[in-house]
């Protein structure tokens, strides 16, 4: 006899069965930044789209602020498969090769703008790079410009002297040094408590990390000096992306251009909103001084000549095409 109830659940289970994915994968993706913070935002938006394009067949989790694997640890452990996917800021990476700071040379894109333009023309040669590392670069998103945070008003380096200046990066420590200043690396997770304690008095950072992590509370100043634009960069493992068949790289890969298209919306619009909120907190906001923007400008050369000499060819070329879309 026909039963409409036992029939009706059966085809219910072959459809759940036809659709279910033949083998679900869950991959962590640590991130280093806050979780409300843009990159953040576009990173959990960008596995989303991936779980759902795949029909869960591959499950992305992000992890931000740091809590699967501090910022400087990410790209090791993508490298050596610890995770197959996460985000880091490359520039962190300079002294293991000059390439990855070509986002962090003074002065030289300082704008959305050129900061594209810039990418656009370091791409292919960042891609290759990575790729010999065991890596492949799905899509990154640009920080807005960095500018000078302190505990006090600044005229000009000579009020800054043997100050604690927190760095993230080869430029950021490099730009302390020159300018008489003592860097000390400090992950952005970790800044409030640094600040907190004294154990830094500065940074060169966006508006958009002094927001997030709150800095009004221990500083008082944000001089909007427009020194670079460092990215992050969303990195999957060279083996496992390999092993991906087409459709999932597919979706991957559509998935990553909404983001970097998202992303680069964000990271323009979080600027605005950050550099007020500094300002509604009560920092002092705004351009630094004569004297003080013509010292800069004059650190600003001597690492762009430094970066040049280590980057070499790969380097020049970078920045002459850069110069030639301008
Ligand atoms: N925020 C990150 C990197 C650049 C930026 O704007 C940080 O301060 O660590």
């Amino acid at each position: 006899m026909f039963d409409l109830k036992t029939s009706l659940s059966a085809s219910f289970v072959a459809l759940a069965i036809s659709t279910a994915p033949v083998s679900a994968e869950t991959w962590d993706m640590p991130m280093a930044y806050a979780a409300a913070n843009y990159h953040s935002a576009t990173g959990a938006e960008f596995a989303r789209c991936v779980t759902t394009g795949t029909a869960g067949e591959l499950e992305i989790k992000t992890h931000p602020g740091g809590s699967l694997f501090a910022g400087a640890e990410i790209k090791r452990a993508i490298q050596t498969g610890q995770v197959l996917i996460g985000e880091r800021l490359l520039s962190g990476h300079q002294n293991e090769n000059a390439l990855f700071g070509f986002d962090s040379v003074p002065f030289l894109a300082t704008s959305f703008e050129e900061s594209e333009k810039l990418w656009e023309v370091a791409k292919e040669p960042l891609t290759e790079l990575l790729d010999s590392q065991n890596l492949h670069l799905l899509y990154s998103v640009p920080w807005p410009a960095q500018g000078l945070y302190f505990d006090r008003a600044v005229e000009s380096l000579a009020d800054v002297k043997g100050l604690k200046f927190r760095s993230y990066n080869a430029a950021s420590a490099r730009m302390a040094e020159l300018a008489g200043m003592l860097p000390v690396q400090i992950e952005a997770a970790e800044i409030s408590q640094a600040f907190a304690t004294g154990v830094a008095q500065g940074m060169v950072s966006s508006g958009s990390t002094g927001y997030d992590r709150k800095v009004w509370e221990s500083l008082s100043h944000y001089y909007s000096v427009d020194a670079w634009m460092p990215r992050n960069y969303v990195l999957v493992n060279l083996d496992a992306w390999n092993d991906l068949d087409d459709a999932t790289r597919n979706v991957m890969n559509a998935c990553s251009d909404l983001a970097e298209y998202a992303g680069d919306w964000r990271s323009l619009q979080y600027n605005d909103f950050t550099v007020n909120e500094l300002a509604k907190n009560g920092m002092q906001t705004g351009p630094a001084g004569e004297a003080l923007a013509k010292e800069l400008q004059e650190i600003g050369e001597v690492m762009t000549n430094e970066w040049l000499e280590t980057a070499g060819d790969a380097g020049k070329k970078i920045v002459d095409a850069f110069k030639a879309s301008k």
